[in-house]
């Protein structure tokens, strides 16, 4: 049995989005991020104190574990499947290249600027350094995806899974869409999928 810890942001609608592509059945424990995530029980499944986590109780060859970090999440659950990552390492190669990009630099720096644009307004510097570097990493998304469908190239890959939540909402960031179309039309297209649907409409 899978047992996923997350909450409505981004980060946490990544392991939505891949166990319902997946068709996995799983428990649903939601983590409001009120200071939950820093509870001791939740410390235990999740040293860094932050959301997603999977905890994985194989019953039968009598064995638990938990992961933290989407991106081991996303890969454990593609490996143990099988799908939406190539065994081949150097296709693999291409996939995680992509994933890492997003777990190191879209993600945080996207963060970031979200924080110094919508709760903490008082420094113009931080502001624009990481309002700089946003717009950097989109343009190198915008650049791969006028060149093939998918991040990782024609097929559909956790690449997209572990982007998608970060992107899809520009607007917050006062981004227009406008500025980056190949995106913009990844962003529409991948939206449409009926296990990113089912993500997003999660109730926590
Ligand atoms: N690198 C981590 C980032 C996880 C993360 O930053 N989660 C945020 C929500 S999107 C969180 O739990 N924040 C609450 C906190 O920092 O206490 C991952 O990809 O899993």
């Amino acid at each position: 049995m899978l047992h996923l810890y997350a909450w409505s942001t981004p980060n946490g609608y990544k392991p939505l989005i891949m166990l319902h592509e997946l068709k996995a059945e799983f428990e649903f424990h939601p983590v409001p991020l009120d200071g939950s995530q820093k509870s001791p029980e939740y410390l235990r499944i999740n040293p860094n104190g932050k959301i997603p986590a999977l905890r994985v109780a194989d019953e039968q060859a009598d064995k638990e574990f938990a992961i933290f970090e989407s991106g081991a999440i996303l890969t454990y659950l593609a490996e143990v499947h099988g799908q939406f990552l190539p065994t081949d390492p150097a296709e693999k190669s291409q996939v995680l290249e992509w994933v890492f990009f997003q777990n190191a630099g879209v993600g945080p720096m996207l963060g970031q600027y979200g924080y110094f644009k919508r709760a903490d307004q008082t420094n113009p510097q931080a502001l624009k350094r990481y309002g700089d570097e946003a717009r950097r990493l989109l343009n190198v998304l915008e650049t791969r995806l006028k060149e093939c469908s998918y991040l990782a190239g024609e097929d559909y890959s956790i690449a997209d899974i572990t982007t998608h939540p970060w992107v899809r909402n520009l607007s917050y960031f006062d981004i227009e869409t406008g500025e980056y179309p190949a995106l913009d039309e990844w962003i529409n297209r991948i939206a449409k999928r009926p296990a990113v649907v089912k993500a997003y409409a999660t109730e926590f």
